[in-house]
This record gives C-alpha cells, sequence and structure tokens, in this order.
C-alpha cells in the first residue's frame, strides 16, 4: 500500500502564462479569476487538491514582471513570498510566445529559490504540434536546472491529470493539512469581488482593467439566499461611463453575469448590488491599498 503524500507547490510564470487557468484546472474547481489581460491575479491565491493518496496545496501567484508602482511592489512581494518552503515550484511558460530577454529576466527569480522546479509549457492546444515547444523548452534549460519539463494544455484534463500524478510523485510522504472538501483559502467574499472583477476585465478594454478595485460593503447570508453589496472603483469619470454603459446597460451585464457564476459556484440565490465609485489613483495610495488588503481583502466584517 502506498503512504498518503502532500505538500506545497507554487505556480510562477510571467504574466498572461496561464496560471490560473492551470490552477482552476488542477483544483477541479474554479479559485481564481482567468483573463486575456496581464497582472489579472494580484494576490497569491491558495488552491487544494484532495485524493485518497494524496494532497497539493497549490499556491497561484501574480505575474512576475518589474514593479513600478505600490500595487506592483505589493504583487511581486507576494511573488517572492510564494518561493519560500515549497516542495515544488512549477515554472509555467506560454507556448506560443517566442522566448526573449523578458523571460530572461523572469525566470531568475528562481535563482532565490533552493525548491525544485518543474518546466511548464502551456497552451499547446494553440500548437500544429508539441515538438513546437522544444526550442522554448531548450531556452529555459540553459537558464535554470528544472527537475523536469512538460509541454501541455491547461484545458485538456488528460494532460491535468498527468501534470498532477507528476506532481504527486514527488511529494514526501505526509499528512492531510486541509479537510478533504477544503479547496481554497479565499473567503468567498473574496472570490466573489474577483468575480465581479473578472466580468469587468471580459467586457472592457484596454484603459480600464488595472484601475478596477471591488470592495464588497456588505453580506447578509441566510438559508436560503446571500446579499451582497460591492463597490467597483474606478480612478476616472470616464471609467465610471464605460463600466455604467449607456443606460447602464454595462453594469447589469456585468452584475448578471458575475451573479450566475457565484450561484454556480456557492450553490445558493444570490443578489448582487453594484455601484461604481470614483477613487482617484487609488492604486498610488498605500492608504487604500490597505483597505483593500490584498491578502484578505474583505476580511472586513463591519
Ligand atoms: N488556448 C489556451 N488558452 C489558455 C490556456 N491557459 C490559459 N489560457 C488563456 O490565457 C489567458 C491568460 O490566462 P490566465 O490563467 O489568467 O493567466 P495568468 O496571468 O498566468 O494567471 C486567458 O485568456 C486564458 O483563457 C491554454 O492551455 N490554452
Ligand atoms: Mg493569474
Amino acid at each position: 500500500m502506498s503512504e498518503f503524500v502532500s505538500g506545497f507547490v507554487s505556480i510562477l510564470g510571467r504574466p498572461n502564462a496561464g496560471k490560473s487557468t492551470l490552477l482552476n484546472a488542477l483544483v477541479g474547481s474554479k479559485v481564481a479569476i482567468v483573463a486575456d489581460k496581464p497582472q489579472t491575479t494580484r494576490t497569491a491565491i491558495q488552491g487544494v487538491y484532495t485524493s485518497e493518496h494524496a494532497q497539493i496545496v497549490f499556491v497561484d501567484t501574480p505575474g512576475i514582471h518589474r514593479p513600478t508602482s505600490p500595487i506592483q511592489k505589493r504583487m511581486m512581494d507576494s511573488v517572492r513570498a510564494s518561493l519560500d518552503e515549497r516542495d515544488l515550484l512549477l515554472y509555467l511558460v506560454d507556448a506560443t510566445n517566442t522566448p526573449g530577454e523578458a523571460d530572461r529576466e523572469a525566470v531568475s527569480v528562481l535563482n532565490h529559490t533552493e525548491s525544485p522546479v518543474i518546466l511548464i509549457v502551456n497552451k499547446t492546444d494553440l500548437l500544429e504540434n508539441r515538438e513546437q515547444t522544444l526550442p522554448a523548452i531548450e531556452f529555459f534549460r540553459a537558464l535554470h536546472k528544472f527537475e523536469d519539463f512538460l509541454p501541455v494544455s491547461a484545458l485538456d484534463e488528460e494532460d491535468v491529470t498527468k501534470l498532477r500524478e507528476l506532481i504527486t510523485a514527488r511529494l514526501p510522504e505526509g499528512p492531510s493539512y486541509f479537510p478533504a472538501d477544503h479547496i481554497t483559502d479565499q473567503p468567498a467574499r473574496f472570490l466573489a469581488a474577483e468575480l465581479v472583477r473578472e466580468k469587468i476585465l471580459h467586457e472592457t478594454r484596454q484603459e480600464v482593467p488595472h484601475s478596477i478595485a471591488v470592495v464588497i460593503d456588505k453580506w447578509e447570508e441566510d438559508d436560503r439566499l446571500i446579499r451582497i453589496y460591492a463597490t467597483i472603483y474606478v480612478e476616472r469619470d470616464g471609467q465610471k461611463a464605460i463600466v455604467l454603459g449607456s443606460g447602464g446597460s454595462m453594469i447589469k451585464k456585468i452584475g448578471t453575469a458575475a451573479r450566475e457564476e457565484m450561484e454556480k459556484i456557492f450553490g445558493i440565490r444570490i443578489f448582487l448590488d453594484l455601484h461604481v465609485k470614483v477613487q482617484a489613483n487609488w492604486r498610488e495610495k498605500p492608504a487604500f491599498l490597505n483597505t483593500l488588503d490584498w491578502r484578505t481583502m474583505a476580511g472586513r466584517d463591519d
């Protein structure tokens, strides 16, 4: 009989490599939001996979980038924190990108860790064949001593299963850190705020995405219904107009999409009330960032 194995695994890589998508796939449930925009993930998000034989605690991280603002510095702090004391790291790259200088720079974060790293070349479904990943694999293996490498598509269940097996095979014997039904460390209200932010990212263009913060103001829960009141912060009047849409059509679309997904994930009826407020340059203001609190975000129960 095989022993129960467990461990902590961080998912790292440049923005847009597909880290959050892969986390959701590995965990088998949506815990992190996904968008085709860089810097969608702002905090380290934990997702737990438990089987009869293993428990893997994954940590998804913001993309590795050169920080130029206070919010980006916080994001990179959480990347660095996720390097410490891991049983394994997954370094994810986008198979459709030709690696270059920015990759060389990003992969150097691995110099700061002793943990074993597996190179994952993601999005192979967008290639004609997997051999096309070979130049990238060669490029990255010249820069770091990876334990192993694997081309995958995060959208392919077989690939995800194979990756889970590869990870499990490298984990030490260990306890179950969390109950089997524990999937994430994110409070439901954080995920709710993130889902609203995801819908805005999907619906809006260019100038809006990075200017959005969503705060849950009030959360009322009974057996049949959760009432969620949230404020969407933007930086400028023009952005407010975009998020509202003509006659409120955009905010209605965002609200409906977010509510429907929350109902699926939480398994209960949701009432969602959204407001939009302008808070100039919130990304530059440490005090405002503290009230958002990137790690626990909606922990304010007052
Ligand atoms: N075709 C394809 N798209 C993917 C795959 N993984 C992620 N994506 C897309 O890539 C974009 C960025 O994904 P996301 O998980 O947010 O990347 P992150 O910034 O690394 O967390 C999204 O539009 C995803 O739908 C994949 O394996 N195949
Ligand atoms: Mg992400």
